[in-house]
């Protein structure tokens, strides 16, 4: 990886395309997936914004190459961050804007039409934010000589994590036949004894094709079979998707194998693709969120893509390590604060049953030009691509188009009305919210939602140390919504920072014990309150997180029920205790799980 000075440096850029990076300047190894801030000791780098660029050169299979028609080939990232631009073997492929979600590029033209098996994959990356990106950011320019050095500039953001860039996801090769099925959509419906199924194909490459669907249970056998690119499979007796800890078998998942067959020229082409389907519903009433007709209470956690070294990049014995921890809470639910999760973490929520509000990376929108057109448009794009990635799964049960932004504004009414109606039009199944902050008393996104989201901070932000009030202000806070939108709300932030080992009693501020005393407090007043229209809680946060330095953060977030390495702080035994609670008051526990086979991830 090489860093540039600016995007104008176009010789720079021709360099790099003319020939391997390598030949231009000095390059340094950067693994993928990872975030590229913490890799070095070079603080030059941990803070750097602008333009780095990644190379990357594979030998393809020859049978890729060949074949009439041969194979289509496809350059896929799960995630990029922020802009990027791809070339193969100098010939610019795909260019993307926005992190969180992936794209990829048709290169079959660019790779078949050399005899070289060898193929240059080019990368240029730009991490700057602006006020029309998701999230925004603005860069400011210190032009104060006295204060700053020359060409000075810090980039500017609302929210609260580290800004880690790089390449986050896997980034693979892969190959379909020239016509292949381009996108499946499946919703579900289902009554007590029989499940219908609504599927819709899309094939590209050819028109005279046929489909033909099997749907099978975990013991393989055919439940279900239909064809044609739109059409219902019913199922009798059906296994529901179940979230963890409200059936005994949780996170059932059957598997809908479409087949393609579709004459080109004289040859016959086959496509074959399985996708994991749970059957679900999913309703919401004034006081009540509906899971297959029953009562959900969304006890759960927020999280984020953090670890040490690797930042946001996608690691696999820390994603399984979470889950296990979720399950040890008894959580069953989280909100993927505050952008789409990498596509590996929602298959596991798919799998084990673990509830997901799935938000787009619309946070810290807080600049009156984060409100015009441009973004509106672009925001707009987003989540059609974060709908188009995860529709199909049964474990996203709400949308969440954006945390506490700017919402007293006047444009924001306009903005939200019509990013909200447009993610219901996508996905007319699922119900949509936006994240608001308890401050926000005109807030103007809350008509438009399903349901409400709050964020509050009594006892921390507001009060810093007196715990005393958290009864009467969170007792308030519920009661005026609910009277306001008469719809069920979820307190979806709360929380104190705890520096782990920090001790005092009574408790002070940033002392374990400080933190296990505010939830209590909260949760005296959930407890009432579930009772009636709450319909959830979510701490903030599941683990300690990485955030920009500045005078109120100690080596990053430090709300955490966990520390960064994923270590239980006193506070996390106190929602253990809770969520055990409340699941065995309603539910069917699974049983413990006393075997100890590994299955390869
Ligand atoms: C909330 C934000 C969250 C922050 C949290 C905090 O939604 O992103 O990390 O405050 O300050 O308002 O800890």
């Amino acid at each position: 990886m090489l860093s540039a000075e600016s995007a104008e440096d176009e010789q720079l850029w021709q360099q790099h395309l003319d020939s391997s990076i390598f030949n231009t300047g000095p390059v340094i190894d950067m693994p993928v997936p990872a975030s590229f801030n913490d890799i070095t000791q070079d603080p030059s780098l941990e803070n750097y914004i602008g333009w780095v660029w990644y190379e990357k050169e594979v030998l393809l299979p020859l049978r890729w190459l060949q074949g009439d028609p041969a194979p289509r080939v496809v350059l896929r990232f799960g995630s990029a961050h922020y802009y990027s631009v791809v070339w193969v073997n100098g010939v610019q492929v795909v260019e993307h804007e926005g992190g969180h979600l992936p794209f990829e590029a048709d290169i079959s033209s660019v790779v078949q039409g050399s005899p070289d098996p060898l193929c240059r994959i080019t990368v240029a990356l730009n991490n700057t934010l602006t006020p029309h990106t998701l999230p925004p950011g603005s860069i400011q320019y210190m032009a104060d000589k006295s204060r700053y050095p020359k060409n000075y500039f810090v980039q500017d953001t609302k929210f609260d994590f580290f800004n880690y860039a790089g390449i986050h996801r896997p980034v693979v090769l892969y190959t379909t036949p020239a016509a292949y099925i381009d996108d499946i959509t499946v919703t579900t419906t289902s009554s007590d004894s029989v499940a219908r199924v609504q599927y819709q194909v899309s094939v590209v490459g050819s028109t005279a094709n046929s489909l033909s669907l099997s749907l099978r249970d975990q013991e393989g056998k055919v439940v279900a079979t239909g064809d044609g690119a739109v059409g219902e499979l019913k199922v009798l007796n059906p296994n529901l998707w179940w979230p963890y800890l409200m059936h005994e078998n949780p996170g059932y998942l059957y598997s809908l194998e479409v087949k393609m067959q579709a004459q080109v020229g004289e040859v016959l082409l086959e496509d074959v693709y399985t996708l994991p389907l749970g059957i679900r519903t999913v309703h919401v009433t004034s006081t009540q969120f509906l899971i297959n007709g029953r009562p959900f209470y969304f006890h759960g956690v927020n999280k984020h893509e953090d670890a040490d070294i690797r930042g946001k990049g996608l690691d696999w014995p820390l994603i399984v390590k979470d889950f296990n921890l979720l399950r040890w809470l008894g959580a069953n639910s989280f909100r993927t604060s505050h952008y789409p999760y990498a596509e590996e973490i929602m298959d596991l929520c798919d799998a084990y049953g673990i509830a997901v509000i799935d938000e787009s990376p619309g946070v810290g929108i807080k600049l009156p030009e984060s409100f015009g057109n441009k973004s509106l448009q672009h925001h707009l794009a987003v989540m059609e691509e974060l709908v188009r990635r995860d529709k199909n799964r049964p474990s996203v049960v709400m949308w969440s188009v954006a945390n506490e932004p700017a919402s007293e504004l006047p444009p924001a009414a306009h903005y939200f009305k019509t990013v909200i109606a447009h993610t219901k039009a996508l996905d007319p199944s699922r119900p949509v919210t936006f994240v608001t902050d308890a401050n926000y008393a005109l807030d103007r996104g809350a008509p438009y939602v399903d349901v409400i989201c709050v964020n509050s901070y009594f006892s921390w932000y507001h009060d810093p140390g007196h715990l005393e009030v958290i009864p009467l202000q969170l007792t308030a806070q519920f009661d005026n919504w609910y009277k306001t939108y008469q719809k069920p709300i979820i307190q979806s932030e709360y929380g104190a920072d705890s520096v782990p080992g920090l001790h005092s009693d009574p408790p002070m501020m940033f002392t374990e014990e400080y933190q296990q005393a505010m939830l209590r407090e909260y949760h005296s007043v959930l407890d009432k309150k579930r009772k009636e229209y709450v319909i959830g809680e979510l701490i903030w946060n599941f683990a300690d997180f990485m955030t920009n330095q500045g005078t109120t953060r100690v080596l990053g977030n430090k709300k955490g029920i966990f520390t960064r390495q994923r270590q239980p702080k006193a506070a996390a035994f106190v929602l253990r205790d809770r969520y055990w609670k409340i699941a065995n008051e309603s539910s069917c526990l699974p049983p413990v799980i006393t075997s100890h086979s590994f299955y390869l991830k």
